[in-house]
């Protein structure tokens, strides 16, 4: 039945997509510049709410982020390429990802609805049948087998009652992850918490500096070369093959509490790994090759090649689905996207702050 629901919405993506975009179906050899986003199924469409008029704050505790110069970009990312100079102001920044506990104290407050709990618009998905055009999300489903790893839909599904509350579907809840970090939200649920919460979405720049923490130089990982520190895992990520098998030798299957993995030199935790997270640049590859040196704020529209149509925003730091056979993009300076009304149950966001 869940099949039916998400390739009915498939169709009706098909149908609204211009053509130039199903042109691009064909994936590069680069499988990491995919990664989870691009064949998630895109809402591409979303119902508006009307902005938030109330203010509040959380009380997670904002590390100072001292200002700098560093060298942002990774070599073995063409889309994180130049490796370049730039400059950040002194900023704020969350130390864990937001947490379910968080976003609930944010919609109990404001009465916010997210993406994936409004209706679709019929208008939007010409030539489906309304009555299958019901609320929800992608959500990762291991399958138990696979051919090839190029179709990304043998294992994303478009799951109707996903949502934030139900990350897995109707059937899940998150009654005992409240200090997980809250996924299945679109960037504009995660910049409406953020207004709400008096902060803002860090721009990539921001994010990256933060990262590296100020000791970051040419390693590939933001922790240093090797992937396991005395034997243990420095990040929620995939172990096993992906992704029919998770050996889950780190301990976690889908997301972990916020903090269970050692923080960075600035005391920040899950910065890779865990669930991706939302930055508020625009995403197209070629921004570093003009990006500006001092505090870049992205470039003023998106542009991805391999999925024209859709406006996508950057996502930083890979999530608990990241391996070296698939999604490596939880590695030091590189960069992820994704369609901006399309949540996953892999990706969230921290709040940053101006000094
Ligand atoms: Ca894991
Ligand atoms: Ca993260």
């Amino acid at each position: 039945m869940k099949r039916s629901y998400f390739l009915s919405l498939s169709l009706g993506l098909l149908l609204s997509v211009p053509a130039t975009a199903q042109e691009h179906k064909q994936h590069s050899p680069d499988s990491a510049m995919v990664c989870h986003t691009e064949a998630i199924p895109s809402r591409f469409a979303k119902v508006k709410q009307a902005g938030l008029k109330s203010k509040g704050s959380d009380a997670v505790k904002m590390v100072l982020v001292p200002g700098g110069t560093f060298r942002m970009g990774a070599k073995d990312f063409p889309d994180a390429q130049p490796i370049h100079e730039v400059e950040v102001a002194p900023f704020y920044i969350d130390e864990h990802e937001v947490t379910n506990a968080q976003y609930a104290a944010f919609v109990e407050a404001t009465g916010y609805v997210t993406v994936a709990e409004r209706p679709l618009d019929p208008k939007d998905f010409p030539g489906v049948d309304p009555a299958v055009l019901v609320p929800g999300s992608a959500v990762f489903t291991a399958p138990t087998a696979i051919q090839g790893m190029q179709n990304h839909l043998q294992w994303w599904d478009y799951v109707a009652g996903a949502n934030w509350r139900h990350p897995q579907g109707p059937a899940s809840s998150i009654a005992d992850k409240m200090d997980h970090p809250v996924t299945q939200l679109a960037y504009e649920d995660a910049e409406a918490y953020a207004k709400w919460a008096g902060k803002r979405l860090p721009t990539e720049a921001e994010w990256e500096f933060a990262a590296k923490a100020g000791t970051h130089t040419e390693e590939t990982y933001y922790w240093g070369t090797e992937k396991l520190k005395d034997g243990k895992w420095m990040a929620n990520i995939f172990q096993g093959t992906f992704p029919t098998s998770n050996t889950k030798a780190d301990g976690f299957e889908t997301t972990a509490p916020v903090k269970s993995f050692p923080a960075n030199a600035y005391g920040l935790y899950d910065m890779e790994g865990n669930v991706w997270e939302w930055c508020s640049d625009f995403y197209r590859p070629d921004y570093y090759q003009q990006s500006p040196k001092n505090n870049p704020q992205g470039p003023k529209d998106s542009y991805d090649p391999q999925e024209p149509g859709a406006i996508k925003r950057v996502q930083r730091g890979g999530s608990f689905l990241c391996n070296d056979q698939y999604c490596e993009r939880y590695k030091a300076g590189s960069r992820g996207k994704g369609e901006v009304n399309s949540p996953t149950n892999n990706v969230g966001f921290r709040c940053v702050k101006s000094k």
